[in-house]
């Protein structure tokens, strides 16, 4: 209870401090980058600080998918567990400007450590020459950043080329004879979706071809739309066979279009990205025939690093998660399994 209340606080403390970010941060003069040794400053207490002493910023891009919801409880739980000092969450709703007000607070407050999942690749330069400034390490978390990783610790997360490429390979399997496909992709410019476009793209056989694709922002609710105008241009089964939808989400929105037009499970080959409960049980109800996995739960890697940073110690700069692909045979099983 007593550490309810204290997260709740913290919400508030949040809420608060980011209020007063912008007119804060644009006046304050940058001290010069910390020497070459330890580039992103360990704590007053290392070589021994303990989880107790640690105070981590996580500025979440949003509440967009059962994905990113996984991702907030698996860093607020880990938090719990381990017992740091302060966990600084807050939710950016899918807005770049949000993060980095968030991120200007979480400097300004000199927390320990940031995560930083970005909703986009670019634009971070700015932020992240701040946060280094102030000698506070900042690992990626999740998606991708394009800024010089000089800017920052380490990046956990996915590998989103080859989330992609496993997808293209279940069409290739599928369709030895090509086809048309249609592609519901994720949040334009974000790592998730540009990585996925890729890998697919790459190992895609020239015989397959991609229709259309247009973007259904990672959502339920923008799929939904996008599939419904997908249907009014082209003919499920005629014109397209098959559709690469980058998250479970944007699966979920797409099969209530579909069902509302007469398809029936099975009439087109849908691959899905995550793995998530709602993605299980569209392959147990016949609407998608693989789901690539993509693994939120990073919460113990991410605050296991922060410590590490925070003792002044080496960390991976880049560390992949291992991931699998689902397939409806087994899905029924592996449902109640499932942790997100
Ligand atoms: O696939 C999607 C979420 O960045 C890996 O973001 C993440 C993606 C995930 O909204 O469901």
């Amino acid at each position: 209870m007593k550490i309810v209340r204290s997260v709740l606080m913290t919400v508030v403390i949040v809420a608060v401090v980011a209020a007063c970010a912008s007119t804060a941060t644009t006046t304050a003069p940058q001290e010069a980058a910390p020497s070459g040794s330890m580039p992103f400053g360990a704590a007053d207490c290392a070589p021994d600080c303990t989880y107790a002493d640690m105070t981590f910023c996580y500025p979440q891009l949003g509440a967009e998918s059962d994905w990113r919801t996984a991702n907030s409880a698996s860093i607020k739980e880990t938090a719990q567990e381990l017992g740091i000092k302060q966990l600084i969450f807050s939710d950016a709703q899918q807005k770049q400007e949000n993060q980095i007000s968030a991120m200007r607070a979480c400097i300004q407050q000199g927390v320990n450590v940031i995560g930083l999942p970005p909703v986009v690749e670019d634009g971070w330069e700015a932020v992240l020459t701040e946060a280094h400034n102030a000698g506070i390490p900042v690992i990626i978390v999740d998606r991708s950043v394009s800024a010089d990783p000089s800017l920052y610790a380490a990046h956990i997360g996915s590998d989103m080329v080859l989330e992609g490429e496993r997808a293209a390979e279940e069409f290739n399997k599928h369709f030895p004879d090509g086809a048309a496909i249609l592609e519901l992709s994720g949040t334009t410019g974000s790592g998730a979706a540009v990585g996925r476009a890729e890998g697919f793209r790459d190992k895609l056989n020239a015989n397959i071809t991609i229709l259309d694709s247009q973007t259904g922002n990672f959502t339920r609710a923008e799929a939904l739309p996008v599939m419904q105008a997908f249907l009014r241009k082209y003919e499920a089964g005629t014109d397209f066979q098959g559709i690469f939808i980058h998250n479970d989400d944007m699966g979920i929105g797409a099969i209530e279009a579909l069902k509302a037009a007469g398809i029936n499970p099975g009439d087109l080959f849908i691959v899905s990205v995550d793995g998530t409960r709602g993605g299980f049980q569209a392959m147990v109800d016949g609407w998608f025939q693989a789901d690539v996995e993509c693994n939120p739960l990073l919460g113990p890697q991410v605050l296991e690093m922060a410590l590490k940073l925070m003792n002044g110690e080496p960390v991976d700069r880049e560390v992949l998660t291992n991931e699998t692909v689902y397939y409806p045979d087994n899905a029924a099983e592996l449902l109640p399994t499932r942790k997100y």
